[in-house]
């Protein structure tokens, strides 16, 4: 009912299984939007709120940071959007009666789902060391508390300022300003967990760490290959794109060890074939590959390429590239029987795919956290640059590279300079700009400040936004180590894990939403945010906050500067706060592409930034050119008995949020500590379909880490990988097991074993990551 929240641990965690299904959106998607919009909202608030996502006159979807086509429907959003909508419209309240009914100590028991569900944040709260519950405080006194903590360090770099990617433009540079100036780059963010082994790769090739494709090349494509990606679930607004392309002659190859639902076939809400017929069908060739294996089919893809007269885009190669002769020697090396081991595929499906590469003359290549979190992800996405460089397919009309972001704002949160490695071009603009100087040492990307957590060389741990101890890897690891700080604040939304697992101290710090209207002394405010594909534009919310004491983010940042930097700083905080306007006229002149930025953002749509390889072909890269690179081709090893684990989403959940205990496309329902095995490893490991079973992985230093009482799932997997939700999962990742450069968690790959078949689920005994 909406309004209420439920009242006992609702988690049950009972999964019920059934065959997994061929086909996503139609309408179920449709029915399913409004019964959890509705829980959440009530009738008409839905109806209200659903009709502004994505309008030119209404609020970014919190969703994820897909781009919205220039011709809008009605309905600009996704079954998954109006649920990440909805869990932020929500009626039910957490208010300081519910902190003083609930010790910490108690909160820390419930599941993630239990606090989600309990609705919005209202009043700032504060821990103090020592004492059982959160009692309400005010806003001056939380400030003052976080500065008392902040001036009694030895450095600065002992305070950690952790950014996830809702966070607006204006709120993000006014935050990094905000810690550079107090004296430090930690400024880790969600995007270590995710995108960077894209920026990593895509910057050392291209010169830029972002995607070179706009919506209409997916729509010009003639090939469009789509790798460690589940659009159905998380970019669901992909498949009108893909639906598109194909209806303009695109051809679809799909690279997963998963068959996902919604690249199989989509019933488009919008239209009737899609309401009442068949959909369409997306993939033409569905490439099942093993977990890890695509820098392997990538590199054989190019050897078969170079080895096909007329093939390579000679042209292009000359002007445009660098270091091909070496990357040409390394990919003719390229061996189908290690190809066709590392990948698992027949011979037959990797021909099928040269044949339809060599009959595109535009393709894109998108990808996800499939390609990104794993130890060889730098090299696997710089060999699909490899890939795509060689037929010219950067810099023109319907082909590129086409990383697809996760937060809405992610993208766009780098771009306002959250980093912990600053370019030194981006530190000399601030400092022209706002007179200090910024620190020039590198800070801590996420897995860096979790061990300076738990080493105690980190003190304080600001959160603008997420909810890193639930996020991040290693849970026991991640948990003591936050547990060790002095003081940990969060600026959020909603109840989650990382409230209840603190330092000695902690504090609540309740923020607008996306959805609702920011007034400020000027009058009111909106924000502005980069998608996918580079676009800005500005979002505007419509609903009243959800209490009379919430703060925007913006206003936050800038009372805490004034606060922690005192006289001392000359950036005009006050004047910040009263009217965004004052600090878009700042990123105009400090961040190139935002020029006149108050003035164009303003245009219906927004604007594009520049991305110099997609517009004119240049490559900002050390050797001016866009590099060819020929790393050593790496995949995963599994020794004998044993499987290899990705920790992935649910349709039912947005990254540490749980939205329901279903996973429709899959076949999943009711409950979410669920192992999905190939039928025949499950029979060589002796688990019947049913069984409970615990995950134990096992890392190269010979620790083990156990999560118990998994419900055994018979799934079309790829053979030897096995694959279960997140955050759940989490406690089964090493801190140390990360990508090579880029440092992102490799939870694509994690080498378990099954234990212990029995035949009711176990005990968990960490609850709070149900
Ligand atoms: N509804 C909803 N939307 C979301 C999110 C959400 O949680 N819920 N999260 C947002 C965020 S932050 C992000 S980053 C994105 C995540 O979007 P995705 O990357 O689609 O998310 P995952 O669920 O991690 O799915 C990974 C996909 O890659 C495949 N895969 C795994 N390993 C490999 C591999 O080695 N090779 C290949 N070829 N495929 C592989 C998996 O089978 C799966 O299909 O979604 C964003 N949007
Ligand atoms: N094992 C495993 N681990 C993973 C991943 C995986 O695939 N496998 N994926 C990784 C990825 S891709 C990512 S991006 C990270 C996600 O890591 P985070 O971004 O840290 O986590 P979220 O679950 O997205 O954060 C949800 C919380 O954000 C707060 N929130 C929501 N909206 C707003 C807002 O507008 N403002 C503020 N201030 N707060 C808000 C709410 O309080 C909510 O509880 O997780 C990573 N962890
Ligand atoms: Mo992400």
């Amino acid at each position: 009912m909406a309004g209420k929240p439920p009242t006992g641990d609702p988690v049950q965690d009972a999964p019920d299984v059934t065959a997994p299904q061929h086909a996503a959106a139609g309408l179920p998607a449709i029915a399913h939007t409004l019964r959890i919009a509705q829980q959440q909202m009530g009738v008409r608030r839905t109806a209200l709120t659903l009709l502004k996502v994505n309008q030119k006159d209404g609020f970014d979807c919190p969703g994820c940071a897909w781009p919205e086509p220039d011709k809008r429907h009605a309905a600009e959003f996704c079954e998954n959007g109006a649920k990440a909508v909805a869990e932020e419209a929500t009626l039910r309240r957490v208010t300081p009666a519910f902190f003083a009914a609930h010790p910490v100590a108690q909160l820390a028991d419930r599941s993630g789902y239990w606090l989600g569900q309990q609705g919005r944040l209202t009043e700032p709260m504060y821990l103090a060391e020592g004492a059982e519950h959160y009692e309400p405080v005010s806003w001056e006194r939380a400030f003052d508390i976080v500065a008392e903590e902040l001036t009694a360090l030895t450095s600065p770099d002992e305070a950690v300022f952790y950014t996830s990617g809702r966070t607006s433009n204006e709120a993000a540079f006014l935050y990094q300003l905000f810690a550079r100036e107090y004296g430090t780059n930690n400024l880790p963010d969600c995007s270590n967990m995710c995108h960077e082994s894209s920026g990593s790769a895509l910057t050392e090739t291209i010169g830029i760490g972002k995607g070179s494709v706009l919506l209409e090349d997916l729509h010009k494509a003639d090939l469009i290959i789509v790798a460690g990606q589940n659009p159905g679930t998380n970019h669901p607004r992909m498949l009108s794109a893909l639906e598109k392309a194909k209806t303009g002659g695109a051809r679809i190859i799909t690279v997963n060890p998963l068959p996902e639902a919604g690249l199989e076939r989509f019933k488009n809400p919008q239209n009737a074939r899609g309401l009442a017929g068949g959909g369409t069908a997306l993939t033409d060739l569905f490439l099942q590959i093993r977990l890890g294996g695509d820098q392997a089919l990538f590199r054989l893809l190019n050897k078969l390429v170079l080895d096909t007269d007329g093939a390579v885009d000679t042209d292009f190669v000359r002007e445009h590239t660098h270091g091909f002769e070496e990357f040409a020697r390394a990919a003719r090396a390229a061996d189908w029987d290690e190809t066709l081991r590392a990948t698992g595929l027949p011979r037959e499906d990797i021909e099928a795919a040269l044949r339809m590469v060599l009959a595109s003359r535009r393709t894109v290549v998108c990808w996800a956290m499939g390609l990104t979190q794993h130890k060889h992800a730098v090299p696997t996405i710089k060999e699909v640059v490899n890939f795509l460089l060689l037929r010219g397919n950067i810099g023109r009309p319907g082909a590129g590279v086409c990383p697809v972001r996760g937060h809405s704002n992610v993208q766009g949160d780098r771009t306002m300079g959250i980093f912990e490695r600053p370019a030194p071009a981006f530190l000399d603009a601030l400092e022209k700009e706002f007179g200090f100087a910024p620190p020039r040492e590198h800070g801590l990307d996420v897995v860096r400040a979790i061990r300076a957590l738990r080493d105690g060389a980190a003190k304080v741990f600001f959160a603008m936004g997420g909810n890193f101890v639930a996020a991040t890897p290693d849970t026991d690891v991640t948990e003591a180590a936050i547990r060790r700080a002095r003081l940990t604040v969060h600026v959020s939304t909603k109840l989650n894990r990382s409230h209840v697992i603190t330092g000695a101290r902690a504090l609540i710090l309740p923020t607008l939403g996306r959805t609702e209207r920011d007034r400020q002394a000027s009058g009111d405010q909106f924000v502005t945010v980069e998608d996918s594909m580079g676009m800005v534009h500005a979002s505007r919310g419509r609903l009243e906050p959800a209490g009379p004491r919430l703060l925007s983010e913006p206003a936050i940042v800038c009372r805490l500067a004034r606060r922690v930097l005192g006289d001392g700083s000359k950036t005009p905080w006050e004047a910040f706060e009263r009217d965004y306007a004052a600090i878009r006229d700042r990123i105009a002149r400090v961040i190139p592409g935002f020029e006149d930025f108050n003035t164009r953002v303003a245009e219906p749509g927004g604007f594009t930034l520049p991305h110099a390889p997609r517009d004119s072909r240049r490559f900002p890269t050390t050797t001016g050119k866009a590099n060819f690179t020929a790393a050593a081709v790496e995949y995963p090893r599994v020794p004998e008995g044993r499987l290899l684990l990705q920790t992935l989403r649910s349709h039912d959940q947005y990254n540490t949020t749980i939205y329901g205990l279903d996973d429709r496309y899959r076949g999943i329902k009711n409950g979410r500590r669920v192992v999905l095995l190939h039928p025949d490893d499950a029979r060589d490991l002796d688990l019947a379909d049913g069984a409970y079973a615990d995950l134990v992985s096992e890392w190269t230093d010979g620790s083990e880490r156990r999560a118990p009482g998994f419900r055994v799932v018979h799934y079309p997997t790829a053979r030897g990988c096995a694959a279960a939700y997140y955050p759940e999962t989490n406690v089964l990742v090493p801190l140390d097991h990360t990508a090579d450069t880029s440092n992102t968690p490799a939870s694509k790959s994690v080498v378990i074993r099954i234990e212990r078949p029995h035949d009711a689920p176990a005990q968990d005994p960490s609850p709070g990551n149900r």
